[in-house]
């Protein structure tokens, strides 16, 4: 076998984000091997250094980092990868496409518009690879969603629908931001349920439905007030706990989306729906592997929802994984997002959703915010 090509990583970030794309960079060459470049794990970087050297020790990393611009100074990284809160992306992306490194950034790609715009400047100005981990769209049943949709099978599209429910914040004395909590502060994290959940949901259906025109939206915090764990003082919380909008697509088709962090029961219920004239489709994070599907040309005396099992060596990603039957999970779509960035620079053609297409998805985000503020509709200016 030809010796493959490195792409030697610098992660910046050892939270949750870090070890699923240290655990998509570990196992990718073992399920993808005729990949011409295999990830090298050259450092990863965090501010705690025994925190840092023990997750290096773990997920295999080369040397540690406690200041992410030494990442950035190294000439022995390639691609820097970002899993920090939000707050640090931007600046983060910037000096990373400015010294020529490719840089793939976790989702939602900023806290705002004008960070997200300034950062696709950037690495369009330094021509650097690049990439946002929306991963839901590399989950084989999801991916196999869209070959159904973009084959026209559903005929004119009238309804995309979907959720992404949560329970982990009703708590009152949960504190917020700082260590595990930044996701509850908004100076950190830009928004609360819009740009943490409803973004993914937004990503998957402008991926597959096309461009969202406008919207009408209402948000809710439902706790006002809460210890903010740095300074250990009751705080005003600013971050949107539930957000519910609807939409219009530029294909005609309507749009309803909710997402909550206090649907009592739910953990990580995301789920989308799309009625076509012809088919319908939908699908349920808590059942990955299927897809469900009513064909209304199916005859009449078994017509019905389908419920398709996507584990088969003819859909989406399948033929890398074990036999048809035996499903795979959450963290197979990151290592199929790590596949899909190495077979981009191969082929030159760019990983998508890249830091362009990913600023569409901040757009509707940041018009959705808008909406519920203002209460009237707001058009997202999405350009796809
Ligand atoms: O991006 C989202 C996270 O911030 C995830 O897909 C699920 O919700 C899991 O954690 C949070």
């Amino acid at each position: 076998m030809a010796k493959k090509k490195e792409l030697r990583i610098g992660l910046i970030g050892t939270g949750f984000m870090g070890r699923t794309h240290s655990n998509g960079y570990n196992r990718v060459g073992n399920f993808f091997p005729k990949l011409e470049y295999k990830p090298v794990l050259k450092t990863v970087c965090s501010r705690t250094e025994d925190k840092v050297r023990a997750f290096a020790e773990q997920w295999g990393y080369e040397s540690v980092e406690t200041d992410w611009k030494a990442v950035i100074a190294r000439n022995d990284i390639d691609a820097v990868d970002i899993c920090t809160p939000n707050d640090m992306h931007a600046e983060i992306a910037i000096a990373a496409a400015e010294a020529g490194k490719m840089v793939l950034c976790e989702k939602p790609l900023a806290r705002t518009l004008d960070e997200a715009k300034a950062m696709v400047e950037a690495v369009e100005k330094a021509g650097v690879s690049n990439t946002v981990w929306y991963n839901y769209r590399r989950i084989p049943a999801v991916t196999l969603a869209k070959q159904i949709v973009a084959s026209g099978k559903l005929g004119k599209i009238f309804h995309y629908r979907a959720n992404f429910l949560q329970d982990w914040t009703i708590n009152a004395n949960l504190p917020q931001g700082g260590e595990g909590l930044w996701r509850m502060d908004a100076d950190v994290a830009g928004s609360g349920v819009t740009g943490d959940l409803l973004a993914h949901c937004i990503d998957t259906a402008m991926w597959m439905n096309g461009a969202i025109k406008d919207v009408a939206a209402v948000t809710e915090t439902f706790v006002k007030e809460r210890v903010h764990q740095l300074t250990g003082k009751v705080q005003k919380v600013s971050i949107d706990d539930a957000c519910i909008f609807h939409c219009h697509f530029e294909n005609g088709s309507l749009g309803l989306f909710e997402s909550t962090r206090y649907a009592r029961g739910h953990k990580a219920l995301y789920t989308f729906e799309i009625n076509g004239e012809n088919a319908s489709i939908r699908w349920d994070l808590h059942d990955l592997n299927r897809l469900e599907f009513f064909d209304n040309a199916d005859a009449s005396n078994v017509k019905g929802w389908r419920s398709i099992h996507v584990t088969d060596g003819d859909q989406p990603y399948m033929d890398k994984w074990w036999v048809p039957g035996l499903g795979i999970g959450y963290e197979h779509s990151f290592i199929h997002q790590v596949a899909d960035f190495l077979k981009s620079l191969e082929t030159g053609e760019p990983c998508e959703p890249t830091f362009k297409t990913a600023l569409e998805t901040q757009k509707v985000c940041e018009a959705v915010l808008e909406a519920a503020a203002s209460g009237c509709w707001k058009d997202t200016g999405v350009d796809l």
